[in-house]
């Protein structure tokens, strides 16, 4: 099956009617439909198909018993709204990779993997990565079954509705030792390859990021009757907060962003109770980070003072900064520069990866192919068939110069 058709047959999966955008959330129906259509994909190819103890899913050529494997894939789940190619690029150009390759004659030396993981977007349970968290231990299974979504279900029983057992979570280490490079090819976020004019990059590290919820509680009274010195309303101090993240961040040269809130009692004509909102900020070290964050959360706790609220701030979710593995990161570049005659770019990202939380386990590398506008976590993020293609011809060069015999 051709890179379109596969394309074709995932679009209509979880897409708005009304913006274009996905909604592809951890073990909703859009999700497993994605998982179906992964499964029918490798058992089109005759690839041995398993869901290992986390919810991730593998198609394998060869024994990945045999160790040392080469692996490559993304993620399927979605931001809410999100655009087609985050994600879901990856896990198609995986497929298309393999074929380009049986089509070369090529025979491998080492197994060949494809794999989907679980809730990379964390859209629905609030924490990014969670199967590759899981898998590489760095959620443990207790942290995780008490993950709950907006209607109060927890991640066990999510994946139970879905037919995913959930008791087994934890680590897995001896798949990871079975992993000798993992390549994840992705949609870049940002405009850099656009810039350079180049279709294809290698990614080089990822900012360190975290996820921040700042809950700002006050009283809740009616608007019309309450004189504004008798408020204990928690919505100013927040939009105080929201200001002052864009200073902090502006100052160091970082990104922080407020993008998800909750109201209570979340009426019109009524002063909230309670403000929550989850900050996002991410630089490109980590003392500029923690610069920023110590900034922002100063500032919530003067504005919270002054306006009598209370304020709680709890760090959800934090990863550290990533370095790719520099010795696989070169190999890419001498594939990739032997095939084109060209250097090709290499550039550090902003955004979280599944790649990110394996690179710690194994030997791990990112390509990213070019995204025209920039966007991304929006239905107007997109790549070009022709960049995509190319995304895929530089994949199957690295898979075949990493697993020849
Ligand atoms: O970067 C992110 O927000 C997510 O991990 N893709
Ligand atoms: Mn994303
Ligand atoms: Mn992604
Ligand atoms: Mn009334």
């Amino acid at each position: 099956m051709t890179f379109h058709r596969m394309w074709a047959e995932l679009l209509p999966i979880g897409r708005s009617p009304v913006s274009g955008g996905y909604h592809r959330f951890a073990w909703t129906g859009a999700d497993t439909d994605c998982r179906a259509w992964f499964r029918q994909q490798a058992e089109e190819r005759g690839l041995a198909y398993e869901t290992d103890r986390n919810g991730n899913q593998w198609a394998w050529l060869g024994d990945p018993a045999a160790g040392d494997a080469v692996v490559t894939g993304s993620h399927l789940d979605s931001v809410p709204d999100g655009g087609a190619f985050d994600g879901p690029l990856g896990v198609v150009s995986a497929f298309a990779a393999l074929d380009e390759l049986r089509a070369r004659g090529v025979r491998f030396a080492r197994p060949l993997g494809i794999v989907n993981f679980g809730d990379e977007e964390g859209a629905r349970f609030g924490l990014a990565c969670v199967g590759s968290r899981l898998t590489a231990g760095a959620l443990t299974a207790a942290q995780a079954h008490r993950l709950t979504d907006a209607d109060g279900v927890t991640l066990p029983r999510a994946m139970e509705a879905a037919g995913h057992d959930p008791d087994a979570l934890g680590p897995d280490p001896e798949r990871l030792a079975r992993i000798g490079a993992f390549v994840e090819l992705h949609v870049e976020q940002g405009r850099a390859l656009d810039l350079s004019g180049d279709r294809v990059g290698i990614a080089s590290a990822i900012w360190p990021h975290g996820r921040w919820r700042f809950d700002f509680r006050g009283e809740a009274n009616h608007a019309g009757t309450t004189r504004l010195d008798d408020r204990r309303d928690p919505m100013p101090p927040y939009a105080e907060t929201v200001l002052a993240a864009r200073r902090e961040a502006r100052l160091a040269g970082a990104v922080a962003t407020f993008g998800k809130i909750a109201v209570e009692p979340n009426g019109v004509n009524a002063i909230p109770s309670l403000v929550r909102g989850w900050l996002d900020s991410r630089a490109a070290d980590q003392e500029s980070l923690d610069t920023v964050v110590a900034g922002i959360e100063k500032a919530a706790r003067d504005h919270a003072a002054a306006h009598g609220v209370d304020l709680d701030i709890v760090r959800e979710s934090f990863s550290p900064v990533v370095e790719f593995d520099h010795v696989l990161r070169d190999e890419l570049a001498r594939i990739l520069g032997a095939r084109t005659g060209v250097p090709v770019p290499v550039l550090g990202t902003g955004a979280g990866h599944d790649a990110g939380i394996l690179s710690g386990r194994v030997p791990t590398a990112m390509l990213f192919v070019r995204n025209p506008t920039g966007v991304s976590h929006s239905p107007a993020e997109f790549a070009a068939e022709d960049d995509c293609l190319a995304g895929v011809a530089a994949l199957a060069d690295v898979l075949e110069g990493l697993a020849r015999t």
